[in-house]
């Protein structure tokens, strides 16, 4: 079965690929990466300047291995690292027999005005000829201490999309989306990025569930030091969250703008599951994390077996297939 698609008009030599956050920090990290089975390189969100995030410890794993948490607070090198040639280079270079990945950065600005100013810089270095495929925009970490998920401030988003949208760039952008929990936050969220679909090529659902909080019996203290230990939560126990909100975005965007499914990923038939309720590529975070990045050649071959057993030759030939009851 041929695994292939896009994403924004981004072609994919294959659906799968990172999440941002785990493993995506360095050079070094994104290489690995190019150089399995994964479809696209995504960098981790950068923020204008380099920043060490939060205290450790901040990050945890069940013993069941069914859930993880992080609260990292955007710990990365800064967006001119992500964008200067050199990292571009050494990544791209990684990739199996002279073939080219998609390059993707991921931004999550402090404030507007970062945002703004990382936006531009971008836009200058692919100018110049580096080879940035796409922008993801992260309007959803959980972590900064003190300051809300911006996709749950419905004006604020519009705010950033009006601004942005002003400014013309050429490039294709993505949103990485919250989980929403009431589905008519969802459509709300829907309606606004619909207002905005010649800026948007593609939404990623969904991010870690913000707010959550792992105890540990012995110490009778929270696993996580950083923000009260409260933080982000992934792997299997967010696939459900996931699932919903991919098949609802799909059902309510534009059908121009793309949805890329992410959320407790960890196996072909995972990556089948997303594509049925319409995601046109999956990302894997926490079990790229904690398997490392032969976890996108295992999970490539497992969905394509599983396409064969099925009957399906293509991946495109299972995006939004989901069978109703009615
Ligand atoms: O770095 C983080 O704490 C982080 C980010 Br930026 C994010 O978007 N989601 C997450 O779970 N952690």
């Amino acid at each position: 079965a041929d695994l292939s698609s896009s994403v924004g008009g981004i072609p994919l030599v294959s659906c799968v690929y990172n999440a941002s956050g785990p493993r995506t920090g360095s050079s070094a990290a994104l290489s690995k990466i190019a150089a399995s089975s994964a479809g696209a390189i995504l960098t981790k969100s950068a923020t204008l300047e380099a920043q060490n995030g939060n205290p450790q410890p901040r990050t945890w794993h069940a013993e069941d291995n069914k859930a993880s948490m992080n609260s990292e607070g955007l710990p990365n090198s800064g967006i001119d690292y992500y964008i200067d040639s050199t990292t571009i280079q050494e990544t791209l270079e990684a990739c199996p027999n002279g073939t080219k990945k998609p390059y993707l950065v991921s931004i999550s600005g402090k404030t507007l005005q970062d945002n703004l100013e990382m936006l531009d810089r971008i836009a200058k270095k692919i100018s110049e000829g580096e080879p940035i495929a796409g922008v993801e925009l992260n309007l959803a970490c959980p972590n900064v201490i003190g300051k809300p998920i911006i996709a749950y401030d419905f004006d604020q988003m519009k705010d950033i999309l009006s601004t942005i949208s002003n400014k013309k760039y050429k490039f294709i952008l993505g949103l990485k989306l919250p989980p929403y929990l009431d589905s008519k936050h969802l459509q709300q969220a829907a309606a606004i990025i619909n207002d905005y679909s010649t800026l948007v090529s593609y939404v990623v659902c969904i991010n870690t569930i913000g707010n959550a909080l792992s105890v540990d019996e012995v110490s009778e203290s929270p696993f996580i030091s950083s923000n009260n230990g409260l933080a982000g939560l992934s792997g299997p126990a967010v696939k459900y969250t996931a699932l919903a909100n991919v098949r609802q975005m799909r059902q309510q965007l534009k059908s121009e703008i793309d949805v890329v499914g992410v959320g407790g990923i960890e196996s072909g038939t995972d990556a089948f599951l997303f594509l049925l309720c319409g995601a046109s590529a999956v990302q894997v975070g926490t079990c790229h994390w904690k398997e490392g990045p032969q976890c996108f050649d295992r999970i490539c071959t497992e969905l394509q077996q599983l396409l064969n057993e099925k009957g399906y030759t293509s991946v495109q030939d299972c995006i939004g297939k989901l069978k109703s009851w009615s």
